[in-house]
Order: C-alpha cells, then structure tokens, then sequence
C-alpha cells in the first residue's frame, strides 16, 4: 500500500481480477452485493437503539435459538440483494431451514452460504458483532445445483470473509491468495485497505473460550487450559484470557495479535456449538490464509465432509503453534509445563 494513497475495496478487487483470472466478473459483482449488504446491515447496527428494532423477533430459528430482530434483517437483506444480484445460485443460511433459491440464478456460477448476524446475543449490549460469509462454485454448470453443491468440503471455497460492526467497521476477506483488511469510511461510505495482507503471528498470548464450560471440556482441553496458566516466561505464559462471546470479535482480535479461540466438545454438545458451513469453513479458510491453523482437535476444519446444512463442529483456531499444542494435549502427548 502506497502513504497517503486509498484503496477502496472495489478498486482492490478490480485489481485483483487482472492478477488472477478466478476473481473473474461474476464473483467480484458477487462482491458487490455482500459489501452492499454489509453496509446496509452496519446502517441497522448502527441506529439499532434509536429505532424500536433492538431486542427478540418473538420467534426461534430452526435450530431453537431465539432470533433477533437484527437477525432476521441482516437475513433478508442478504437474500434480496444476492436475488437482485444474478450472480447467486442460492444461498444457505444460518437462519433458514430450506435453501433460499435466488429467482434469476438458475445460471449463475455460485452458492452462497452465511451466518447473517453471529453474535447476535451482543447486539443488545452493544458489543461487536459481524457477518460471516463463504462462497463455492456449482459443480458444474450443465446439471442442476443439488445437495452435492453445497456440501463441498470448505477446502473448496472460492472466497470467505467476514464483516465486523464493532468500533470501527471492517470488511475482511480472502479469495486464496492473502488476507486483506479493509477499514469503512463513513463519510465516503467506502471500505478502504486499512490491513493489507494479514499474518498472523506463529505462536500468541491469548486464549479465547468459554471456560463456564470447562468441566464438561476433553481432559486434554482441561489440561491445554491449566498449561496456558503457567508461568513460563519463554513463551510468554500464563496467557491472557479474552472471551466476549461473538466469535467475529475473538476471531478478529486473535487474528491480528496472535491467540487461540476454541469452542471445544462438550458433554452435552458432543460436536461443539458452531457451525461447519457459516462459521468454522470461512473462519479456518481466513486463518489458514494468514498462516494459522484451525481443527477440530482431530482434523483440518477444511477437510471435513459436510453432510447436513446446520452441521455442528468442535472449532480450535488461531496461531499455529498454539493449535498444534492443543490437539498434542487432546491426543493425550505431553505439552509440558508441569501436568
Ligand atoms: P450465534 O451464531 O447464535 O450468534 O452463536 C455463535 C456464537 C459465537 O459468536 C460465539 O463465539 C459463541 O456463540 C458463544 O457461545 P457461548 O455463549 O456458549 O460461549
Ligand atoms: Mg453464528
């Protein structure tokens, strides 16, 4: 990035269709719309505690979780402008049980699959909260999009990113090659290049997870969460915990600062609380791009087999090291320290 110069999101990605022939014309309008629908849901979370929209939709998702109004908005706006986009299939979403078909998409090269709102139990409090999105391409263009098609494991995605409402707005995305940042201006309402090929470090101090759980955690969970109490100064222990809730806000921070986030399995929650297809896929795609890892304590998020729409994983991601220290520790391998 050049001082004193600004790139604008959709100025990057134009860029980025003449270095590399998969951002073709279909998936930066793709781009478009998402970004369109980021900022008109960072309008509504914005304003939320000035117009009667904060609070319970009244109704619960398909999962029995209860939704936000917020939820429900970010939901529709997503569809509408991927339906008035033609260049979506259809999309799956966290909040929907049926796949939504977008009405001109019969032709269109990509499927779409989001978790509108995550977080959203931070919305009343006003903590950040974000979009998560992922995109995959039809398998093929001559038959049409089935199950096969959206259950393509997340090695497969054609894109991923998510979009951060916290105190500044950030559109962060990666289609394969890097992971770039982009910071909205409100005054021009442009997403603009602000962390340009994110790395994130090897090993970090900071563990994220929600320890009102840890009885219910594997012993090796258990034991990974007394070793980061440690005092060992050469790798920095004991590290710092930070937990909000809002894997978007974890996610984030962790990315740039170096940290591990887990929501492991759990006694009553054998495959975790997070979802395969709208949070672990893109999430593992970014962190992988920035040189991280992310499992499932067994094996690569992007190498699992999707088989159902609201698939459920135990997630483990962040720096490298500290991921591979975990799944050491669940395989029962000494980690150290004095266990
Ligand atoms: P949501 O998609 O219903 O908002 O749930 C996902 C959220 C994540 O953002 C967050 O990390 C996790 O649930 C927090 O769960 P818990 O309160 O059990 O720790
Ligand atoms: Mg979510």
């Amino acid at each position: 990035m050049k001082k004193n110069s600004i790139t604008t999101l959709n100025q990057f990605i134009a860029d980025q269709q003449n270095k590399f022939p998969y951002v073709q014309g279909s998936l930066s309008r793709l781009f478009g719309a998402i970004q369109l629908s980021a900022k008109m849901i960072n309008r509504d979370v914005r304003k939320a505690g000035l117009i009667d929209i904060l609070g319970n939709f009244g109704e619960t998702n398909v999962q029995g979780e209860e939704q936000k109004k917020l939820d429900v908005i970010s939901n529709d706006v997503f569809k509408k402008l991927m339906d008035m986009s033609g260049d979506c299939v259809c999309v799956v979403s966290e909040e929907d049980q049926d796949i939504h078909w977008c009405p001109d998409g019969a032709n269109a090269k990509y499927i779409l699959a989001i978790d509108p709102l995550d977080g959203s139990s931070n919305i009343d409090v006003n903590a950040s909260i974000g979009s998560i999105f992922s995109i995959f391409k039809r398998l093929s263009p001559d038959k049409p999009v089935n199950e096969e098609d959206i259950f393509q494991k997340g090695d497969r995605q054609v894109a991923a990113g998510y979009v951060i409402y916290g105190s500044a707005t950030m559109f962060v995305y990666t289609t394969g090659s890097g992971v770039n940042g982009f910071t909205l201006d409100d005054s021009i309402q442009e997403f603009c290049l602000s962390h340009p090929d994110i790395k994130t470090p090897e090993n970090g101090n900071i563990l994220s997870v929600n320890e009102g759980n840890l009885n219910e955690f594997p012993q090796g969970v258990i034991d990974y969460i007394s070793w980061c109490k440690e005092d060992n100064k050469a790798d920095k222990r004991p590290y710092s915990a930070r937990y909000i809730g809002s894997l978007i806000a974890d996610f984030h921070r962790n990315l740039l600062k170096g940290g591990i986030y887990m929501y492991p399995p759990t006694a009553k929650a054998p495959n975790g609380k997070l979802r395969l297809l709208y949070e672990c896929n893109p999430m593992a795609f970014l962190v992988e791009q920035a040189g991280g890892k992310a499992s499932n304590g067994q094996m690569r998020i992007m190498d699992i087999q999707p088989t159902e729409f609201h698939q459920r994983t135990p997630l483990i991601i962040g720096s490298s090291n500290m991921v591979d220290q975990v799944i050491k520790m669940m395989a029962g391998e000494a980690g150290g320290g004095n266990r």
